[in-house]
């Protein structure tokens, strides 16, 4: 996949662009349903699969007050999107003055004569630029003069047994409640958590006998507080875990921890980039009256999370 992260740098229109748009967060079913109808008419047209996407997210530069954390950065966001086999993303650099280009102005100046489009494919809520003022109607009263087709995609049935559509927002809601094993089924992945591990407070190893890499999460989208069965990926390899979210509250300090314990592990690995998959929650986070019952009770998450894995 080749990726564009300025309009300044695509010289000349693509063959027979077929395009997406969206913040495509999560890039849950829904949105990789539409990459897979994109590469379809191109590959029907003998053109270029392009999804075009916005950095930062539009939330982060429009809301005044903060915004949702973000079920993908940007850096994964671009590799599931590779994933789908897309030929192109466009990332658009993403400030209020791209957000004040018209309607009119982004279809014609931008998508047609810069991109060269020959075919979008939308959501069927779609709409887009300033106010959200452009429209599938819009763009479709705009198709002949200009030469492209609007492909209109049908949402994809929520898998089974889940409640209402999928969207980006229903994620997160599951993320926060702790419900991986749903969100799971609208990503059509785990969910999942990247960053450096930083040194924690020395106690885990030293104290309990369970080290812990810990986390810090900057943008994204945190789980709900309480032990999982998780897997951690580093660098190639993948491992299984136990993670834990929130305050250690047996211990008086309160400090917010996002915490794995690596099963069978027993590497240094401050300050690599790690990911960690969430698979099942265990349990909530309970406050102990001493630390033994802690250990006690952590032997048993892990001997939990193994029986999950073994299934
Ligand atoms: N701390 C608590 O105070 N209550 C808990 O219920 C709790 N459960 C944990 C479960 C797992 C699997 C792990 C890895 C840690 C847990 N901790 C809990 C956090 C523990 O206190 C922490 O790892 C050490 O204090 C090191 O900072
Ligand atoms: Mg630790």
């Amino acid at each position: 996949m080749k990726i564009f992260d300025h309009l300044d740098k695509i010289r000349e229109p693509f063959k027979n662009a077929v395009i997406t748009i969206g913040n495509f967060d999560g890039v849950h079913i829904g949105h990789q349903a539409l990459f897979h109808e994109v590469i379809e008419k191109a590959e029907a047209i003998d053109g270029t699969s392009i999804a075009m996407t916005f950095e930062p997210h539009p939330i982060r530069v429009l809301k005044q007050n903060g915004h949702p954390p973000l079920i993908t950065l940007y850096e994964q966001k671009a590799e599931l999107i590779e994933r789908t086999g897309i030929d192109v993303l466009i990332c658009v650099p993403f400030n209020k003055a791209f957000a004040s280009m018209s309607a009119h102005q982004f279809i014609t100046d931008l998508l047609v004569k810069r991109i060269g489009m020959k075919a979008i494919v939308v959501g069927k809520d779609y709409s887009f630029g300033k106010n959200r003022e452009g429209t599938i109607d819009m763009m479709k009263s705009y198709a002949p003069d200009y030469g492209f087709e609007v492909i209109v995609a049908n949402w994809i049935k929520t898998p089974l047994g889940s409640a209402g559509r999928i969207s980006s927002t229903r994620i997160r809601e599951l993320v926060i409640d702790g419900q991986m094993t749903e969100a799971e089924k609208m990503l059509g992945r785990n969910y999942q958590i990247r960053g450096r591990v930083v040194t924690g407070r020395d106690r885990g190893g030293k104290l309990l006998g369970i080290p812990t890499a810990n986390i810090n999460l900057h943008d994204e989208l945190c789980p709900k507080t309480g032990i999982y069965a998780v897997t951690v990926e580093i660098e190639d390899r993948q491992y299984n875990g136990v993670a834990n979210i929130g305050y250690s509250p047996t211990f008086e300090d309160h400090e917010f921890t996002v915490e794995v314990h690596i099963l069978d592990f027993n590497a240094n690995i401050y300050g690599e980039k790690i990911r960690v998959n969430f698979i099942k929650r265990i349990r909530d986070e309970i406050k102990f009256s001493n630390i033994s019952e802690l250990i006690e009770q952590i032997k048993m998450d892990i001997a939990a999370a193994r029986e999950i894995f073994s299934k």
